[in-house]
């Protein structure tokens, strides 16, 4: 259908529709930046969806029980902040939308999740979003089983587009959902045949209609900018008891000289052009102008939900005051008050204990006394469940039959599942945790990045964590993964040396409302180092002395994980030849640098030397030898310097110098002022 036919058929929903295009347009010449394509294609997409189907309410976009909007092409961010404002989101106001891609504006170039309520995820790198809104999809049907649909009983709409669809994690997305019989996740896809370097033909020819279907979804084919096919494709796909994929045609930048082309793609900055397009839509207003009647039939659509929102806090309102209360925790991601005393008794059976066991086993004793009194989590692994040791007794398996059952085998998977996991999350009243092998950490990467800008408490649960795996070889055996993870901004990457700091390091990770955690565990046993009972817990501090020196302090050995027991055996060897030695436990940096410089100071005083031991590179110890007062000359590493080797642990340890009479001997040199700059560090 040509423009001129579609404007007469319906001129009501073409003017809305024109209000999202143009503004689109205005935004992005203003800010000589963005997308202008994308919004201009899929606006009668959203017109339609947002105006017949999406339940929300522009008044309170943190209502629980809205459907989920999610914009998996976060390149076109202006469909998402026009809707916005027009439906009369309190936020996403026209200075907004006026100030789009500005230093401190919330219409960021990309959707953040965390700058408005409106905003349900971040995206932008493709794939994430159609990806997250699986596990918002999971997180409704959880909580729906848990709660009942008189609270929770909404949809999870997403726009993708070609580049979504062509991003591996698509793939992992897709599958799953299939598998799930999710059915009330709507995907809708900007067929529009355009990226950025010409059309998709250019890379792919990829049957996406047959792709779906394989899945296991339920594929409708329409023509993206004819409101009645797109209405009645959005009640079909409600109906259908799959996943629903609706193949929209569209015309990337309708109606603008740009159209159906990759220059349309981008930002539409010609004046001239755009004011030609502008007559093409029947725009006649200024710059940012919306006639009043059609902000006023926007504002209907955004008050729509209103009395239905209304009714669900009478419901909520209706109920026990014990259910409500129970329902505000969920939701508010508030951990269970016996959270605390439950850890603090496993601490104490287990320093009493003393069992020898890998830090991944510790984690799963953790969780079984953990999950039954934290109903919100949802536990899973990508394929290696057995060796993640991350599903308990009570959990029960997350199907299509037992919605109630918190444990999702998500498959070999790992970036489908980091980014579902960050969809639960996002959704609120889930908290995720997920296993894979720490060496595939470079397979979940996307996700764990987003995870941590996002604010979002998720959980990585990443075993195998070194050569200490063995004989599966370097292929298996993480060395750079620790400091990866170290390196990301506003992430806790917990490294546990026995079961009572892996019990801390999970009681701090279920208790971080906007910070995602890494818990690196070992494959191999390990001794109990933490036989003396505390009920504080130390892992809070991030590092501090395990075992002080005896006599003069003329040593300081800093040790994370497995490599805390080889710490303390060299801290034997060293004190029988009369060199008082300290063993500073640092299961996590990130906490220790938030300490107060006294503190640090006191747990790594400046004097003695200092020597890190960790069976990973040494990329990011240097803040720890020579940080405060550690000095270049006065310190040293026993760790990894390259990949592992496959032969069993103890000859790899052997083999790579990571032995307790390896960092006795780097004391003495140090200390006997022998100090030599390693080469390979
Ligand atoms: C992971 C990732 N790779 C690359 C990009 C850069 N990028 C942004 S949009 C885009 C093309 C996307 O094509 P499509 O989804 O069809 O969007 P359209 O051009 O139709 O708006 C690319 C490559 C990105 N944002 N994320
Ligand atoms: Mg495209």
């Amino acid at each position: 259908m040509d423009i001129e036919t579609l404007k007469a058929q319906n001129p009501d929903h073409w003017n809305k529709a024109a209000a999202i295009r143009a503004l689109t347009l205005d935004a992005v010449a203003a800010a000589n930046s963005g997308h202008s394509g994308m919004p201009i294609g899929m606006a009668d997409v959203a017109t339609v969806l947002f105006e017949k189907h999406l339940k929300f309410d522009a008044s309170r976009p943190d209502w629980h029980d809205r459907d989920r909007f999610i914009l998996s092409a976060g390149h076109g961010s202006m469909l998402l902040y026009s809707l916005l404002y027009l439906c009369g989101d309190p936020e996403i106001t026209l200075d907004q939308v006026k100030n789009f891609r500005q230093w401190g504006a919330k219409t960021a170039g990309h959707p953040e999740n965390f700058l408005a309520k409106g905003i349900e995820t971040t995206t932008g790198p493709l794939g994430q979003g159609i990806a997250n809104s699986v596990g918002f999809a999971m997180a409704e049907e959880a909580l729906r089983a848990r709660f009942g649909k008189k609270l929770v009983d909404h949809h999870t709409y997403v726009i993708a587009g070609d580049g979504c669809l062509m991003e591996g994690v698509s793939h992992e997305a897709i599958g799953i959902a299939g598998r799930q019989e999710l059915s009330r996740l709507i995907v809708f896809w900007d067929n529009n045949n355009i990226t950025i370097d010409g059309t998709v033909e250019l890379s792919d020819r990829t049957d996406q209609v047959a792709r779906f279907t394989a899945a296991g979804w339920h594929v409708q084919e329409i023509d993206g900018h004819n409101p009645a096919e797109i209405d009645a494709a959005i009640a079909a796909a409600k109906k259908d008891k799959r996943p629903s994929m609706i193949a929209c045609k569209t015309h990337i930048a309708l109606g603008h000289a740009a159209q159906d082309t990759s220059k349309g793609h981008g930002a539409l900055t010609n004046a001239d052009q755009n004011a030609a397009a502008k007559a093409v839509w029947g725009w006649t207003t200024g710059p940012f102008e919306v006639p009043a009647d059609i902000k006023t039939a926007w504002e209907a659509i955004g008050s729509r939900g209103a009395s239905e929102r209304a009714e669900w806090e009478t419901r909520l309102a209706g109920m026990s005051a014990s259910r409500q209360a129970e329902f505000a925790r969920t939701m508010a991601g508030d951990a269970p008050k016996k959270l605390s005393s439950t850890i603090k008794a496993l601490k104490k059976q287990i320093s009493e204990t003393a069992p020898k066991v890998a830090t991944r086993k510790s984690s799963e004793m953790v969780l079984e006394v953990v999950n039954p009194i934290v109903p919100e989590t949802i536990g899973g692994s990508a394929d290696l469940t057995g060796s993640n040791n991350t599903k308990t007794g009570d959990l029960g398996v997350f199907d299509v039959d037992n919605r109630k059952g918190r444990y999702v085998y998500w498959g070999i998977r790992e970036h489908g599942m980091a980014s579902a996991m960050n969809g639960m999350a996002l959704h609120g009243g889930i908290r995720p945790y997920g296993g894979t092998f720490m060496c595939f950490t470079d397979y979940a990467r996307p996700a764990m990045r987003l995870s941590a800008l996002m604010r979002i408490p998720t959980v990585y649960v990443m075993t195998h964590d070194s050569i200490g795996l063995g004989e599966d070889g370097p292929t298996h055996q993480p060395v750079e993964h620790l400091a990866i993870s170290r390196a990301t901004p506003n992430t806790l990457v917990f490294r546990p040396a026995d079961t009572v700091e892996t019990a801390e390091a999970w009681e701090i990770a279920l208790t971080q409302t906007k910070t995602p955690s890494v818990l690196s565990l070992t494959r191999q046993n390990l001794a109990t180092v933490r036989t003396e009972h505390k009920t504080k817990n130390l892992t809070a501090q991030g590092a501090y002395v395990l075992a002080d020196a005896e006599g003069k302090r003329q040593a300081i050995l800093m040790a994370t994980g497995s490599e805390v027991e080889i710490a303390m055996a060299a801290r034997d060897i060293l004190q029988a030849e009369g060199i008082g030695t300290r063993v500073v436990s640092m299961p996590c940096w990130e906490l220790f640098e938030e300490q107060d410089e006294a503190y640090r100071k006191r747990v790594l005083p400046g004097g003695p030397v200092r020597v890190a031991v960790e069976a990973g590179v040494r990329f990011g110890w240097d803040r720890w030898l020579f940080g405060e007062r550690g000095k270049r000359e006065k310190s040293g590493f026993v760790g990894m310097h390259g990949f592992g080797a496959s032969a069993p642990a103890e000859t790899l340890y052997e083999k790579f110098g990571i032995t307790a009479e390896a960092v006795a001997q780097k004391v003495r040199d140090l200390v006997e002022g022998r100090w030599q700059p390693d080469p390979r560090a």
